[in-house]
This record gives structure tokens, C-alpha cells and sequence, in this order.
């Protein structure tokens, strides 16, 4: 890795449904990865984008009753809002439904078809419109996709044929010649072993799909959606335009990270399309693990996903971003959780660098009345353990290895915490009378080491970093603000405002309100307003049986109160038809004041198991829908008796 530019890639992500976890998780990845770069002093190029031809698009759209085009623009303005919210800086957002992208991809056919690699023929095979690609029927598992357990179903028609078992041996000898093309080192095993056991020529039209980019000099056809989706990494930089400057910069890509589950398309398809039309190949692909929730992948299709609007929310990015890069070992497979998140908010950054830097930036305001201390200092073992420490955080950052690189930064700052403890300044102060020399020295070093730790956390936290330097009075554009080598710390400098950096949570609060909003606010509260259904919504039908389990009945309110230190949470007495009254706890109070709620009809889950929120038992739920998170409660039109059933 010696070239000046660095060009990386997020996978583009369908446009089936709303952005989740697994999206932002890929994204902010490349995000560090590209701040780091950019950091070390490299021209970076950081391209993500959206995937919106295709069956899956073309079901989800049909499942909403409305067009693929107007699913795809609703789902795509919800990304620049929340990469902003994410601190996300790509250079580019590519969109497969984009004149550029479409001449890229034409350009790409016409260059495979001059090889001779493209035919014509008929192709018969089972298709899994979740993966977007076909099965043969001896990999099927239970009649189903083979990857990821989605339905099959079986297509025969006229098709366009990549030759790709011509590139099986190329493929191999790339492979042995690029070790590191493919990473982790056991998906380099998986994807070999893949292309040893053979390759078939790739069907890559489809007559029966109105949706995608038509097949150039035959419209009846469209272009199979993977073959048009790993276009993008070349379409956005001008390949098959009037302009390509960008493609002779920044092509090959350095990085392209990506899900392991997308690693076969990567690594295979996109290295064949490539070495057909005869342009060089990405450095490296990446195949990342996955989230995890109740042990299985979390996935738009399977409606287990984990929308993290309610943290961001609360807590801004960085801590967030701290989290999915410390949390999951890269490459490999890690669960996400509220509990999880909120324990290493708590143990890292509040209990950890926020209490190290509060600590040490209060006894240099007292001792040094607002400013750094006055000498500047040399040799000693925060010194040393900064150096060793930086060393291994460069190192770690290079080969991808975030938990490892912020393990090295939480090391210095227990280190500074043990200085601190060692030394006692303050007994030195009390000591010495005054601000003495040895003073200064061993509050300079634990400053010093504090800034090498908010210089190195930049790419991961880079509010946090920001604040953390302002507070000792650095600004962002200085050099002290970026160099990892010691001793940049300015002498008798005035330092920044105060304020805790993450103030402590309490997470049995902050769990009960998260699970009112989720329980008591349908449509959920999101970065990303409600739109669109779940996924595959036409697999997730229930029976009228199923529906009718829920105990839906009128009730009346007759009490209400604000549950204290809440700003949501809501007491209510409900008469429910049973002959005395129950307790329901509703996340309301932010629309509602408890007045205006008594006397009211409205409509409740009667057989619900009671849950305990913020120490109070409620017995049943109220239904709202929500706007933009704001709760609307559903009325009854009449004074209909409470605990009529409602169906
Ligand atoms: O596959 N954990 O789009 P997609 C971690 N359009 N990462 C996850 C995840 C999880 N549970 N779920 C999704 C597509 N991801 C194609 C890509 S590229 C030319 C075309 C991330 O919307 C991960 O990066 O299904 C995965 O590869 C990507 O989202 C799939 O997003």
C-alpha cells in the first residue's frame, strides 16, 4: 500500500427497505478507514451508493402499491440525513438508477462482448429474489436458498450468458498471485475452494423483469442486477463517460469492504467481469461478519433488525461508532444489544476517557489557573508507553484490526490513570507549595498522552476527538491536533471549555424508556421516517387467527399522572370493562398532558404480559401511531362502552 490515493467502497444497499444496523455498520467502517487515511495523508475517494434495480425492489414496490422508482426515491433520501447523523464523509453517493451508471455498465457489456465472453441462450434454474441469484436445484436445502433460507423459485427463459468458466484458471492463478486480495484469510479458503470446485457460464439478463438497465441493442432484456451493481465501483468514477479522470486516478480500488454474505459476487463475478473487459482489479475485498440478534443474521428479510435511532438520538455518533468497531472483532460475527452498547458506554467512555481527561484537565485548570502547564517534557514512562503504543495503533489501523487498534488507545489511558494515581499531583502541589516544576512535568505528560489518544481516536470518534483537544485548547486545524509523536503538547496554552465528554447513563432508565417508545409507539421512532414495510412483506402475512390473538378492547382513562424524572412516560388508570381499573404506562407525555388524557377513550392491547418501566407495572398497552416519533393516539368515534372488543 504505497500509492498517494486510496479508493474505498461500501457495498451499494438495496433499496428494499430502510437503512439498518448492518448498512451503518459497513459505512461507518469505511468511514474510519477513509478518516484514518486521509489522516496518514492520503488522497482518499470514499464511494457508497444504493442498489435499486432487481426482483427484490420490483417485489417490495409491488407489496407497497407503488412502483419500484417511487420505493427507491422515498428509501434513498433517507440516507444523506442519517450519514450526517453518522458523521459519514463520502465523496460520492452513486445511485444505479443514474445516467452515468448506466453508461458505465454499457460500457462494461460492450467490452465483455467484444472478448467474445457474451451468448445467447436459455437458461432454466431456481432464483432466490432475496440473494438475487440462482441455485442449482442440488443446493438447495429444504427446497430453499442455500444461503440464507429464502424462498426459491423456478425461472426458465431466454438469457445472455457470461462465459465465466473461461476464468476459472485465471481466477486461481490471481488468487495464488494475490494473497491478500481476499481477507480475512479464511474466506481466501472459502472463495478458492468455490472456484476449484468449478465454475458455470453466469446468466446475466432477464426478459421477465421490467425493472433494470436495458441490455444494450436488445431492450426486450435487462441487465441481471449484480452485474449491474458491482458496476458502480467503476461507473461513479466516469468509466464509459466523456470524463474518465477519476477512473485512471483512482482505479483499482484499494478496499472494497463488504458482508461476507456478498463475498461469492465480490471475489468471483467482479474479478471475471473485470479481467473480461480488460481492466485491472480492486487490491483488496474485504468480507466483514455480520450482526447478529437472537443468533441470526439481522436482515431486513428475516424483520429482525436493529434500527439504532433511539441511541444515535441520545448519544450522538461517535459513541455508537466506538461501539461497532470495538465490539466486533473485524471479520468476525458479534451481537448487537442495547445492554451491550450502554455497558461499554458506561465502562469505556464514561467510567474510562471521560473520567481520565476530566480528571487531569480539572487539576490543570486548578494548579495552572486555565492553562497547559509551563515545561514541555522529555524521556519518562508515559512517554514510552505513548510511543509503544502509537506503533501498535498505526499497525493495527493498516491491517484492519480496529478492536486491536482501540485496545492500544484504552491502554494509554489506563496508563495515564495509573501516572495520575502514582504520582498524586495533588500531594505534590500540597507538598512542594505550589505549582512546581515536577508539578508541571506530570501533568504536561498526562496531558500529552490524553492528546496522543484523542489524535489516534479521530478516525473512530471524531467529535469526541474534537472536544477533546478544544478542551485543552487545541484547535483542529493545528498540528498538534493530528501528530502522533510526543511533544506536541503547547506550553502555557489557554484551555477550552469544560464539560463532561459522557456523562454516566442509567441504563435501567434508559432501557424502560426504549422499550415504551418500541411497545407503545407503532412505527417506531427513526432517523429515517416509517414509509416502507418490512421486506418481503408478502412472506410476513398472518392469519386471521394470528391477528386475533391479540385482545384489542376500547378503554376509558380515568386517572393520569407524569412518572417522575420521565419526560415520556405516562400512569394511567383504565377502565377496561372488567370491573376495576388497570394500570397502564404509556410513552406519551412528550405529546399528551396527563389532563388532557382523562376522560378519554382510546384503544388497548388487553393481553399483553405486563412489563415493569422505570419501576412502575403496566398491565396492558395503548396503541398510537407515530409521526416522526411524535405519538398520535388512536380515538374511538362514539362513547362506545369500555371493553368493547375491536377488531
Ligand atoms: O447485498 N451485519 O445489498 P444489501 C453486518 N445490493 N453487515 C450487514 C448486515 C448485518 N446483519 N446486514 C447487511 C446488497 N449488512 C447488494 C450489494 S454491491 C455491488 C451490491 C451490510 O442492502 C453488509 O455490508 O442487502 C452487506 O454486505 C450489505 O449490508 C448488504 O446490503
Amino acid at each position: 500500500m504505497t500509492s498517494r490515493t486510496f479508493y474505498i467502497t461500501t457495498p451499494i444497499y438495496y433499496v428494499n427497505d430502510l437503512p439498518h444496523i448492518g448498512h451503518i455498520y459497513t459505512t461507518v467502517v469505511a468511514d474510519v478507514v477513509a478518516r484514518y487515511q486521509r489522516m496518514r495523508g492520503r488522497e482518499v475517494r470514499f464511494l457508497t451508493g444504493t442498489d435499486e434495480h432487481g426482483q427484490k425492489i420490483v417485489k417490495a414496490a409491488l407489496a407497497q402499491g407503488i412502483t419500484p422508482e417511487e420505493l427507491a426515491n422515498r428509501v434513498v433520501r433517507r440516507y444523506p440525513p442519517l450519514w450526517q447523523a453518522l458523521g459519514i464523509t463520502n465523496d460520492d453517493f452513486i445511485r444505479t438508477t443514474e445516467p452515468r451508471h448506466w453508461a458505465g455498465v454499457h460500457e462494461m457489456i460492450r467490452r465483455m462482448e467484444a472478448r467474445g465472453d457474451i451468448y445467447k441462450g436459455n437458461y432454466g434454474g431456481w432464483y432466490c429474489a432475496g440473494c438475487e441469484a440462482f441455485f442449482p436445484q442440488t443446493q438447495l436445502v429444504e427446497g430453499k436458498c442455500p444461503e440464507q433460507g429464502h424462498p426459491v423459485e423456478w425461472l426458465e427463459e431466454e438469457s445472455y450468458f457470461f462465459r465465466l468458466s473461461a476464468y476459472q484458471q485465471p481466477l486461481l492463478r490471481f488468487y495464488s498471485d494475490h494473497p491478500d486480495f481476499i481477507r480475512p484469510e479464511s474466506r481466501y479458503n472459502e472463495v478458492v475452494r468455490f472456484v476449484e470446485g468449478g465454475l458455470k457460464d453466469l446468466s446475466v439478463s432477464r426478459v421477465s423483469l421490467p425493472w433494470g438497465i436495458p441490455w444494450p441493442g436488445d431492450p426486450r432484456h435487462v441487465v441481471y442486477v449484480w452485474l449491474d451493481a458491482l458496476t458502480n465501483y467503476i461507473s461513479a468514477l466516469g468509466f464509459g463517460s466523456q470524463d474518465p479522470s477519476l477512473f485512471e486516478r483512482f482505479w483499482p480500488a484499494d478496499l472494497h469492504l463488504v458482508g461476507k454474505d456478498i463475498l461469492r459476487f465480490h471475489c468471483v463475478y467482479w474479478p471475471a467481469f473485470l479481467l473480461s473487459a480488460g481492466l485491472p482489479l480492486p487490491r483488496q475485498v474485504y468480507g466483514h461478519g455480520w450482526w447478529l440478534r437472537d443468533d441470526k443474521k439481522m436482515s431486513k428479510s428475516f424483520g429482525n433488525v436493529v434500527r439504532p435511532d433511539h441511541l444515535l438520538e441520545r448519544f450522538g455518533a461517535d459513541p455508537l461508532r466506538y461501539f461497532m468497531l470495538r465490539e466486533m472483532t473485524f471479520g468476525q460475527d458479534a451481537s448487537f444489544s442495547d445492554e451491550g452498547f450502554l455497558q461499554r458506554y458506561n465502562a469505556d467512555l464514561a467510567n474510562g476517557l471521560g473520567n481520565a481527561a476530566a480528571r487531569v484537565l480539572a487539576m490543570t485548570r486548578r494548579y495552572y489557573s486555565g492553562t497547559t502547564p509551563p515545561v514541555r517534557c522529555g524521556a519518562n514512562v508515559l512517554a514510552d508507553k505513548s510511543g509503544e503504543v502509537v506503533a501498535r495503533y498505526v499497525a493495527c489501523m493498516d491491517s484492519l484490526e480496529f478492536h486491536r487498534a482501540l485496545e492500544a488507545v484504552w491502554e494509554l489511558v489506563s496508563a495515564v490513570d495509573g501516572y495520575v494515581n502514582e504520582k498524586q499531583p495533588w500531594a505534590i502541589f500540597k507538598l512542594e507549595g505550589g505549582s512546581s516544576e515536577r508539578l508541571g512535568r506530570v501533568l504536561y505528560n498526562s496531558l500529552e498522552a490524553l492528546r496522543l489518544a484523542a489524535a489516534m481516536l479521530a478516525p473512530v470518534m471524531p467529535t469526541t476527538s474534537r472536544r477533546l483537544l478544544a478542551q485543552m485548547g487545541i484547535a483542529p486545524e493545528s498540528r498538534a491536533a493530528v501528530a502522533l509523536s510526543w511533544g506536541e503538547l503547547p506550553t502555557l496554552a489557554p484551555l477550552g471549555e469544560e464539560g463532561a465528554l459522557f456523562p454516566r447513563v442509567d441504563v435501567q432508565e434508559f432501557l424502560a424508556e426504549v422499550t415504551v417508545n418500541e411497545t407503545s409507539e407503532p412505527g417506531g421512532q427513526s432517523v429515517a421516517p416509517p414509509p416502507a414495510a418490512p421486506a418481503g412483506a408478502a412472506e410476513e402475512q398472518i392469519s386471521i387467527e394470528e391477528f386475533a390473538r391479540v385482545k384489542l378492547v376500547v378503554g376509558l382513562i380515568t386517572a393520569a399522572e407524569r412518572i417522575p424524572k420521565s419526560k415520556k412516560l405516562v400512569r394511567m388508570q383504565v377502565d377496561l370493562g372488567e370491573g376495576k381499573q388497570r394500570q397502564i404506562v404509556a410513552g406519551i407525555g412528550t405529546r399528551y398532558a396527563p389532563e388532557q388524557l382523562v376522560g378519554r377513550r382510546a384503544v388497548f392491547v388487553a393481553n399483553l404480559k405486563p412489563a415493569v418501566l422505570m419501576g412502575v407495572e403496566s398491565q396492558g398497552m395503548v396503541l398510537a401511531a407515530s409521526v416522526e416519533g411524535d405519538p398520535f393516539l388512536l380515538g374511538v368515534d362514539g362513547e362506545v362502552p369500555p371493553g368493547t372488543g375491536v377488531k
